[in-house]
């Protein structure tokens, strides 16, 4: 008797495990897709080997949450055994548009915050041979956003909706830093801006937007979601994660292992209206407030350790701890209410971010 085949399950068919490893296969293609841009002929190869150089070093090296989180988004709405290989390529490659975006953003923010080192390794404009040339990198590294999507979306119908999106964020993101950046003019403190809503507000543009509302709206746009309602939704639950993530960032500026974030804390050198701030102004002393007043925003490390000992006098590590689990509960709930988007959209994202030590 003749062997019978085996029935081919939907699975294999379109086998696809979603690891860092095949999400930087996709950065491998676009990065060469840039090279190779028409627009490029007649550089000369150095322009070539600088743009790659300059690739490698800001783009691929983070943690990818923002970019992976696109594929998982479509995965919870379409089913990832729905997807075809197409599919899996545009929405990592519109991953990837925003692990670009983010690249422009960190570039240009440690430039304004003087950074030091990011991602484990010094700053860009760190770099002897780099220095303000990252300032062109930069813009360089948001062209190569309206690049990509040209040439993997040019001609969708989506293209349109995928520009604005982009377009949008970036404004919004810029007009956070905007705040963020005035809100601490150097030599000029004044305690009375650092209030929560403040706060919020700068965190909600700076950080909100294109962390966590850009990657889900990308996501929605591949699915083909048109409901006003759902894109609505994930903007409010998206800005409360958002709010969230960066007062993580805030408490790890200050408390994280610069081993393990990458990164060595600014924001007291920087007067920066952050959560720690803010929280310790909302319950300091007026001598408490006069040590934080004379110390908060100084390059010098006695300063500096003078504001983080009244941090730890009211004891911000333990307050960090009840907020984020407050806020991991809250969000929880909000998502479970819901019945507009499948649930797991917002929970593999919230899953990625809690307790995180980086
Ligand atoms: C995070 O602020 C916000 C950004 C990186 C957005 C920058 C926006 C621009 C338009 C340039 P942060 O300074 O706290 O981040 P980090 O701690 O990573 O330096
Ligand atoms: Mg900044
Ligand atoms: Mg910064
Ligand atoms: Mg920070």
């Amino acid at each position: 008797m003749a062997a019978v085949a085996e029935p081919q399950t939907k699975k294999a068919k379109t086998e696809y495990n979603h690891t860092r490893e095949a999400f930087l296969d996709v950065y491998a293609t676009l990065r060469q897709e840039l090279l190779d841009d028409k627009m490029l002929e007649g550089q000369p190869q150095e322009a070539k080997d600088w743009l790659k150089e300059m690739l490698d070093y800001n783009v691929p090296g983070g943690k990818l949450n923002r970019g992976m989180a696109v594929y998982d988004v479509l995965a919870s709405i379409k089913g990832a055994e729905n997807l075809s290989k197409d599919d899996i390529f545009k929405a990592n490659a519109l991953g990837w548009c925003i692990e670009w975006l983010q690249a422009f953003f960190l570039v240009a923010d440690d430039i304004m915050d003087g950074s030091i080192t990011r991602r484990g390794q010094p700053c860009w404009y760190k770099q002897p041979k780099v220095g303000m040339v990252a300032c062109n990198d930069y813009i360089l590294l948001e062209c190569c956003i309206y690049r990509i999507l040209k040439f993997h979306f040019g001609g969708s119908a989506a293209y349109g909706q995928l520009l604005e999106l982009f377009l949008e964020t970036t404004y919004q993101t810029s007009h956070g830093q905007l705040l963020d950046l005035t809100t601490a003019p150097p030599g000029h403190i004044d305690l009375s801006r650092y209030s929560m809503d403040a706060y919020l507000r700068i965190v909600t543009y700076k950080t909100a937007f294109y962390t966590f509302y850009l990657p889900v709206a990308a996501g929605l746009v591949l699915a083909g979601e048109a409901r006003p309602a759902a894109f609505e939704l994930a903007k409010s639950i998206c800005v409360e994660m958002g709010q969230y993530f960066q007062i993580q960032d805030d408490y790890l500026d200050c408390y994280g292992d610069p081993a393990v974030i990458g990164k060595i804390g600014t924001d007291v050198e920087d007067a920066k209206c952050c959560w720690l701030v803010c929280t310790a102004l909302k319950e300091a002393s007026e001598e408490q407030k006069d040590v934080i007043k004379a110390n908060y925003g100084q390059k010098d490390p006695a300063a500096v350790a003078k504001v983080k000992e009244v941090y730890a006098l009211l004891g911000l590590a333990s307050k960090f701890e009840a907020y984020e689990a407050q806020s991991h509960a809250q969000l929880s709930a909000t998502i479970e209410e819901q019945s507009l988007l499948p649930k797991q959209v917002f929970t593999s994202l919230l899953a990625k971010i809690y307790k995180r030590q980086k």
